[in-house]
């Protein structure tokens, strides 16, 4: 789930090409998480854009334990 940028925000990790509105989420529920990460830097998620390109990603969640689940998958579905 390596990225090229690790971001904290209120106490969470966000790392790579995260959409706001998936920080935005993650803000506002109260979900356990330690933080969101897209791996990689795939072409079409933000400050990734390459004219209408979308290259197919998954915003993923992971807790302090090291367990990981999808958390939104991009394009959606
Ligand atoms: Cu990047």
């Amino acid at each position: 789930m390596q990225s090229c940028h690790t971001a904290r925000i209120n106490g969470y990790v966000i790392e790579g090409h995260v959409p706001a509105q998936e920080v935005k989420k993650l803000l506002t529920t109260n979900t356990g998480l330690e933080g969101l990460a897209v791996a990689g830097m795939p072409i079409g998620s933000p400050g990734m854009e390459y004219g209408d390109r979308q290259q197919p990603y998954t915003v993923m969640a992971f807790d302090k334990a090291g367990n990981t689940q999808a958390f939104q998958h991009y394009p959606k579905p």
